[in-house]
């Protein structure tokens, strides 16, 4: 059955379910979207998507960690799996993640119509490290990069200190979905639609990307103490201060990343100063390194300038430094078969898609090793993310799940 595609349908689907998705009682209170792993919005978020996935016949489970997979009961496992992450940054966006979750929740839709075999429709849990500080947690626990040992120890909620594990069984996801071993189980690719969170696409006048890279990253975090003192008696040549220590990395990371041929970008995004009091000395500083490139020898070398300049300055002040890898993960190229597929099923469909690279990590970086896996980008307004403002077009979306049902159809009747 080749029906004609429902473009207005569609985008009007996704833009309703982001939109009643993007606040309480789906997030917590604030400005834009706070939805953290196993918190009560995130499992109301969860119980609505498993109920979307009901009406298509098919049944939200739960693999050992809380990865989720809407497929059919008993059914014989999907070929295919789409999905993206429910979970979000604190003050995030209403389409990072969501866009590609509800994507596939098209996908199965379109499917069910025509009356063909639906895609496997995945949410990875932790997507975004907000909840326990660790991204990808979800996908690279799945792919046994994270032991269940580090899941019961020391992955920990960043709210309240205890165990990824216990927020896991405590959650109605352990106690009330059923089981499966993986969520790409009989999976033979994988495909995630995502807004591009930068603004590639929209000055290329692009309304589709096609990722052949996803950049690397660090996570880090430098650990300075020096010792705290009274602000006001403390003359400078006797202080022990950590906060220019912090300044000079600072300064440092800026300035290399800037200076690396390859696009790299480095970001400090948390900046803690104890006892944090105008009139004290700060005795510790830690600040959180993010360092990304799409090639790997550039995030090394910001890593080592951010080491020199610490040990530099720590030594002239008597402040010691300890800089602590959070996690890493190496560049990864997508796979060119699929990617120029996909590229390809666009273009017959008159969509020219951009082939480039991506500086957001997804979970895609982590099932690329596992199964052929693609990664497609809509632009998203003035290319913000992250944030309460972002926003995308959803007929943009419609159109990238337009190009990802073609391909469906395609492999189906083939
Ligand atoms: O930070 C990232 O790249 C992703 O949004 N978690
Ligand atoms: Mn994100
Ligand atoms: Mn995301």
């Amino acid at each position: 059955l080749s029906l004609p595609f429902p473009e207005a349908a569609v985008a009007e689907s996704i833009e309703s379910r982001i939109r009643v998705w993007s606040g309480p009682p789906y997030s917590a209170g604030g400005r834009g979207t706070t939805r953290y792993a196993f918190t009560e919005p995130y499992c109301r978020t969860v119980r609505d998507f498993g109920r979307a996935l009901e009406s298509l016949g098919l049944t939200l489970h739960a693999d050992p960690v809380g990865n989720l997979v809407g497929r059919p009961v008993g059914a014989s496992p999907p070929r295919v799996a789409v999905g993206s992450h429910l979970d979000s940054v604190r003050n995030g966006g209403p389409w990072d993640g969501v866009l590609g979750v509800v994507s596939g929740v098209e996908l199965a839709r379109l499917a069910h119509r025509r009356r063909s075999p639906p895609p496997g429709v995945v949410s990875w849990i932790e997507e975004e490290g907000s909840g326990f500080g660790q991204m990808l947690l979800g996908s690279r626990a799945a792919a046994g990069q994270l032991s269940t040992d580090d899941l019961a120890s020391s992955v920990r909620s960043l709210d309240d200190g205890r165990a990824f594990t216990r927020h896991w069984s405590e959650s109605f996801v352990s106690r009330e979905l059923p089981r499966v071993e993986s969520v790409l189980d009989g999976a033979e690719a994988w495909i995630e639609i995502h807004i591009e969170q930068g603004r590639v696409l929209e000055s290329a006048s692009a309304t589709l990307g096609v990722v052949r890279t996803i950049a690397g990253y660090v996570h880090a975090d430098l650990e300075l103490n020096g010792r705290a003192d009274h602000a006001g008696a403390t003359p400078m040549e006797l202080r022990s201060d950590p906060t220019p220590v912090a300044g000079s990395v600072i300064l440092a990371v800026e300035r290399c990343a800037r200076s690396m041929s390859v696009p790299t970008v480095a970001t400090v995004g948390e900046l803690v100063l104890d006892p944090g009091a105008p009139n004290v000395i700060p005795g510790r500083v830690v600040l959180s390194l993010d360092v990304r490139s799409r090639d790997d020898s550039s995030v090394d070398a910001v890593l080592d300038a951010a080491r020199v300049a610490a040990d530099h300055a720590a030594l002239a002040r008597g402040v010691t430094s300890h800089l602590r890898i959070r996690q890493r993960r190496r560049a990864t190229r997508l796979d060119i078969g699929l990617a120029d597929d996909l590229q390809r099923t666009a273009a017959a469909m008159g969509v020219e898609p951009l082939m480039m690279d991506c500086g957001a990590a997804h979970d895609t970086m982590v099932v690329a090793a596992a199964v052929p896996a693609a990664l497609l980008l809509i632009p998203c307004r003035d290319g913000v993310s992250h944030s309460p403002d972002e926003t995308a077009d959803p007929l943009d979306a419609a159109r990238a799940v337009s190009v990802v049902d073609s391909w469906l159809r395609r492999l189906t009747q083939s």
